[in-house]
């Protein structure tokens, strides 16, 4: 087959239709990851105006701009959009869009589910979006404190739309990690063991770990508040049983990892981006990988640093600021490794290098003023002042948008195939760089004389007045700067200039596709033995185009992959993937339906939309497999390999893993809720304890029991060429019967309005029938499947993932069980 004849079929295969038809069926990662980042850059758009709107307040005393109820939605929504519309969304598309092409395969590991995350982020910030046009946006500030964000303080819906809209919009933050996760350890070209991976990846892995196991708390502290606000149990009511701080607590549990959700992509990108322009490799590549890990592992120790004012005993205080002030170790291990890189290579300066020289400047006054911030004495004296707000934007602007820059610049070649014509980047650079550290240098001066962040005016007698004009003066040299990028981005589609193939000389393997890159990325996959191919082999992309490679002769209409071994990166399954789809789209409307319903309280609506959602669902994985045993699959190059349906840890086995590390940190912070509650909170011990009761115990026994039984039962019988249907109906009755038991527990429980305890008690119930029901879905499909003929014993990928959720189950009932009774028989 020709170069040209392999392209052509390739892109029938994979390609989207043009137009608005493509835009709502595509799952191809080039089409989502670019669809994330438009859409993140609107919203960049969108929060920066409102950051216009803050300065033109503040360059004044007395300013009659805004008045305070206006204002407060303004910088709400300004952090909040920033946060968690633009930079988490920016990181994904980035993602999203590079994670394939350089790891040397075709697509990531579940095409659909990005693109139901893309359609969540959309809906979800539309909803927001709204509520800034109406003038009912949230305006507690973007962390939301309770009391002031309780029922009594914020009656009205401004609170709902942030708990409500966020929630929805992190569904797409998990969707996307679990994605990542799976496919950095599964999806690569053969032959990249872990160790040869791009440094990006691992920075990825990383972050994605990071995700699941940091945006839980906030996902469950926004559930209880949103319980609070719509049906009265009292979580962080402190007269009540519950405790205002428990929301600090896992605001913050989420929201320094979340810093570092921010900061360590944007490493990843200036580690890929700085060793191509100084025209060598990163130094310390290990070195940098550890320092990644170490940064993750320590920042979810240091949460209380947000909350140094709030009381907390003085070990607490002393162990904390210590943690904090660590965090400088990795950190430095990294800026090093940079500067060593700098030192061994030859430097260029050329428009990403000078963003990156940004970044760095900025970054390490930022990680100054943290190491500043977190010794208790001084963060008592600049707590909630403009000194803080300033060290949280050298941060994130120096830590993330500097970088985002650089790789702004750095991949629009590959992402048009076009060069630059106009050049105002370098100017752009300038006004940006002098823009920021005049609007942000002055702010720390205005918090150390005093000025509170969240105020919306002050007076003249205040002496403010000069160092605000300032700093408002810088915001609109900064405003401007980001202005001209995105002019010249825009100019870049109206002027065919074309770029030469991989015009910075890189050695990842995103640079081996065409550019553009076609949907299918590569024609044919490549055997990798080095950590920069390109480097070591600069003919790869015509050999790839040739057909040398993996999987160069298309296989029917269907879309092929490979998946590898996780350490060594041998090539392991053939994989299957699904092709476009309306799906996704549909999915997320009904999603969204549901969040809509309890926006505007009409309550019966979302357990309509909950069923949708399932049987959605149900269609959705139904698709997948198929009614023939296959066999092996000869993969080119000589190899033949198992398909992705008849082996024992198929894709959906790794991606309910990682889903339920999720789930079970949500769950984990529950619990912790409650020990918090029970040891902390005035207002303990509560009135009255729940009646244990032997005949729960004795039905969830049965439950657990058969939820572990059965599921490995039917794995074993199916294997054995024995029909296991017997053993699925096992497992479901198993659910069933937890299921069962959990709602005599809840009738026996004291009422869940009085006290904070019993509003535990009913979510921690709650969580667990949720469970059940899902469980036994999953059982059902399979009898269902069974029936229809998708499974053999070959076949047997399908049945291999109900033993993880059988166990996920049976372990949160016991958990459950233990919660609810154990507080009882201690008192
Ligand atoms: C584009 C340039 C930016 C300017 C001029 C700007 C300006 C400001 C100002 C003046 C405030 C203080 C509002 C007050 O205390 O009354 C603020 C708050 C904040 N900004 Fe920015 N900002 C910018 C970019 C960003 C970016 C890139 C991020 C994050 C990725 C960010 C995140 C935040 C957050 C989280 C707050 C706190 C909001 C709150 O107190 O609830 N900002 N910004
Ligand atoms: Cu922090």
């Amino acid at each position: 087959m020709s170069a040209l004849a392999r392209h052509r079929r390739l892109q029938a295969i994979w390609s989207s239709p043009p137009g608005w038809k493509g835009l709502f069926s595509t799952v191809n990662h080039t089409d989502v990851g670019l669809m994330f980042l438009v859409t993140a850059f609107f919203y960049f758009l969108v929060a920066g105006v409102l950051a216009m709107l803050i300065r033109a307040q503040l360059a004044t005393p007395h300013s009659a701009f805004a008045g305070p109820e206006i204002y407060n939605q303004i910088f709400t929504m300004h952090g909040t959009i920033m946060m968690f519309l633009f930079a988490i969304p920016a990181i994904e598309g980035m993602a999203i869009y590079l994670l394939p092409k350089m790891l040397g395969t075709r697509d990531l590991a579940y095409p659909r589910l990005g693109a139901y995350g893309y359609w969540c982020y959309f809906f979800g910030g539309a909803m927001l979006l709204v509520s800034l046009l109406l003038g009912i946006a949230p305006d507690g500030g973007w962390f939301m404190y309770p009391p002031l964000t309780g029922k009594v303080y914020s009656p009205g819906i401004n609170t709902d739309f942030w708990l409500l809209g966020i929630t929805f919009v992190e569904i797409s933050a998990i969707s996307a990690a679990v994605e990542f996760t799976v496919s950095i350890l599964r999806y690569r070209a053969p032959g990249m063991s872990l160790a040869k991976m791009p440094i990006f990846a691992w920075y990825m892995l990383v972050t994605s770990l990071m995700i699941l196991t940091g945006f839980p708390p906030l996902i469950l502290g926004s559930i209880l508040l949103e319980l609070e606000r719509t049906f009265g149990l009292p979580f962080f009511q402190a007269e009540l049983g519950g405790d205002s701080l428990l929301w600090q607590h896992l605001f913050w549990l989420f929201g320094h990892p979340e810093v570092y959700i921010i900061f360590l992509p944007a490493a990843g990108l200036v580690s890929t981006i700085l060793p191509v322009m100084s025209s060598t490799t990163l130094l310390g590549y290990r070195y940098v990988v550890a320092a990644a890990v170490a940064l993750a592992i320590l920042s979810f120790g240091l949460w209380v640093h947000h909350m140094f004012t709030t009381g907390i005993p003085h070990m607490g205080l002393a162990f904390f600021s210590a943690a904090s002030t660590l965090v400088a170790v990795p950190t430095a291990v990294q800026v090093f490794a940079w500067i060593g890189t700098l030192w061994k290579g030859r430097p260029q300066l050329r428009l990403p290098m000078l963003h990156i020289l940004g970044f760095f400047a900025t970054f390490v006054i930022g990680g100054l003023t943290g190491v500043m911030v977190a010794v208790v004495p001084f963060d008592w004296q600049v707590h909630d002042t403009a000194f803080v707000t300033a060290h949280l934007h050298y941060v994130l602007f120096g830590g993330f948008v500097f970088p985002l820059l650089a790789a702004l610049y750095y991949w629009l070649p590959l992402a048009t195939g076009r060069a630059r014509f106009f050049r105002l980047g370098e100017l752009a650079f300038a006004l940006i760089f002098v823009g920021f550290h005049v609007t942000f240098l002055a702010m720390h001066f205005a918090g150390l004389m005093g000025q509170r962040r969240r105020i919306s005016t002050y007076s003249p007698e205040d002496g403010w007045t000069a160092i605000n004009l300032v700093s408002s003066v810088g915001g609109f040299i900064l405003a401007f700067g980001l202005v001209m990028v995105m002019i010249e981005v825009v100019l870049h589609f109206f002027v065919r200039h074309r770029a030469p193939r991989n015009p910075w000389r890189a050695g990842t393997l995103e640079w081996a596709s065409a550019m553009p890159p076609p949907a299918y990325n590569f024609a044919s996959l490549p055997q990798v033995d080095d950590r920069e191919p390109l480097r070591s082999d600069p003919d790869l992309p015509a050999r790839l185009a040739r057909g040398e490679g993996y999987l160069a002769a298309p296989n029917g209409m269907i879309r092929e992959s490979l998946a590898v071994d996780v350490a060594s990166g041998a090539p392991e399954h053939h994989v299957v993937y699904p092709g476009n789809t309306h799906l996704p789209i549909v999915l997320a409307a009904v999603t969204g339906l549901f969040f809509l319903a309890l926006l505007l309280k009409v309550l019966w609506v979302a357990p309509l939309a909950m069923v949708g959602v399932a049987v959605l669902a149900w269609h959705w994985v139904w698709q997948l497999g198929r009614r023939e045993d296959v066999g092996e699959v000869t993969v080119g190059r000589g190899l033949s390999l198992p398909t992705i349906a008849e082996v024992d840890r198929p894709p959906g086995w790794w991606g309910s893993v990682f889903l339920l590390v999720a789930d079970a940190t949500l769950f984990g912070s529950l619990l912790f809720g409650y020990a918090f509650l029970w040891t902390i909170a005035p207002g303990w011990p509560p009135p009255a304890w729940i009646e244990p009761s032997t005949i729960v115990v004795a039905i969830a026994g049965v439950g657990i029991a058969l939820s572990l039984l059965g599921p490995s039962l039917a794995v074993v019988v199916n294997k054995r060429g024995r029909n296991p249907i017997a053993a699925l109906a096992l497992s479901l009755a198993g659910s069933i019967a937890i299921a069962a038991a959990l709602l005599v527990l809840l009738a026996t429980a004291p009422a869940a309005t009085g006290h904070a305890y019993g509003a535990t008690l009913l979510v921690m119930g709650g969580y667990g029938i949720l469970h059940a029901i899902v469980v036994a879905l999953i059982a059902a499909f399979l009898l269902a499947r069974v029936r229809a003929g998708y499974v053999s014993p070959r076949r047997r990928a399908e049945i291999a993932i109900l033993p993880v959720w059988g166990a996920y189950l049976a372990g949160i009932a016991v958990v459950i069980l233990l919660a609810a009774y154990l507080p009882v028989a201690l008192s």
